[in-house]
């Protein structure tokens, strides 16, 4: 009877051990089948593979199985011709591919590894104001890029002021304060027909009293009388230079990607000139004329830093190398 009982007491202790430890116990990790299935994230889209569009389209086809390597490399070098590569460019692109054995692969390396020689990131210094001149000729993009600039800008929490450089062209001054009122950024600006350093030197003299992060400098694109133009943006650049040491840290030349090879002798013009430091190239968006990145890259060893892929202010996009070959070349 005595072990009855002792067998239950014994029993009994186990059992609410056992609950105890239980309910004591941390919630079991689950194990690999007991995972709930987690979506896939899709990783950002390539935000330049809409605006390569129609570049991408002349590589359509190319690259499928069947052809002969000859075949391959003619058309290839045929689309690499009609994107606007340069011809130098085309050719040797299609003389370091050959005989690779996926010449997709071998040309996205290729091209890859030319705009990785230059620096493409739009950097901003700690010098107050980090002063960006923007130059280019008529109607390339550069008060519309000025705007847009200004409003990823202010977006990254900066400060920035817009100089309105141009005083040549009528209805210039009214057009950069509309950018400016879209950016909410303010503009400095004179009368039509004064002195476009005078505008540069207020403006910045203006940022630094303020303590301001960013000027943006609009100038006058007329490219008929040259020398006249490349005097006064030698005269900008010292007015600003005297203001702010190492100004401008920034010249941006402004092209139009539909002008393709054109666009070229522009970058010639502009390059030493101006001091030129980097190129937006703009409207992508419509143009099959995309390959005009290397071409800029190859002859002048300058880097497209922005593109522009839109009329509208968020139409602006940082210059991903990769993603640009990517988006040109997709798997
Ligand atoms: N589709 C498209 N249009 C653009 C882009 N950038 C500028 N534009 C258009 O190009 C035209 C000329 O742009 P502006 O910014 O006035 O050019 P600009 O270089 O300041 O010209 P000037 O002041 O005459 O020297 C405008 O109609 C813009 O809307 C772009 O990236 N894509
Ligand atoms: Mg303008």
């Amino acid at each position: 009877m005595n072990f009855m009982i002792l067998g239950l007491i014994i029993v009994g202790f186990t059992v609410l051990y056992l609950v105890y430890r239980n309910a004591m116990q941390p919630p079991a990790l689950p194990g690999p089948m007991d995972e709930p299935e987690r979506p896939i994230r899709p990783s950002a889209p390539n935000p330049l593979l809409a605006a390569l569009g129609r570049t991408r389209e002349l590589f359509a086809g190319l690259f499928d199985r069947g052809r002969g390597e000859r075949e391959a490399l003619e058309g290839l070098e045929e689309a690499l011709l009609r994107v606007d590569v340069g011809a130098k460019t085309a050719a040797a692109l299609v003389e370091e591919i050959k005989g690779a054995p996926d010449l997709k692969v071998a040309l996205r390396g290729a091209l890859k590894a030319r705009l990785a020689k230059l620096d493409s990131r739009l950097q901003i210094t700690g010098a107050k104001p980090h002063v960006i001149l923007i130059v280019g000729v008529n109607g390339s993009g550069k008060t519309t890029s000025i705007g847009k600039l200004a409003g990823r800008l202010k977006a990254q929490g900066k400060t920035v002021i817009l100089g309105a450089g141009d005083t040549f062209r009528a209805g210039a001054i009214e057009q950069l304060k509309v950018w400016g009122e879209r950016a909410a950024v303010e503009v400095i600006a004179q009368q039509e027909g004064s002195d476009p350093a005078a505008v540069a030197h207020q403006t910045v003299e203006s940022a630094k009293a303020r303590g301001i992060d960013v000027v943006l400098c609009d100038t006058a694109g007329r490219l008929q009388a040259q020398k006249a133009l490349m005097d006064e943006l030698g005269k900008v650049r010292r007015v600003i230079g005297k203001i702010v040491p190492d100004a401008p840290h920034e010249v941006l030349l402004v092209l139009d990607a539909t002008m393709g090879q054109n666009a070229l002798s522009q970058a010639r013009i502009f390059k030493d000139v101006a001091g030129v430091t980097g190129v937006v190239l703009t409207k992508l968006d419509g143009t099959a004329k995309g390959g005009v990145v290397i071409a800029i890259a190859e002859e002048f060893g300058l880097p497209v830093k922005l593109v522009g892929v839109g009329e509208k202010i968020e139409d602006l996009r940082d210059f991903d190398p990769n993603g640009f070959v990517d988006a040109l070349l997709p798997d």
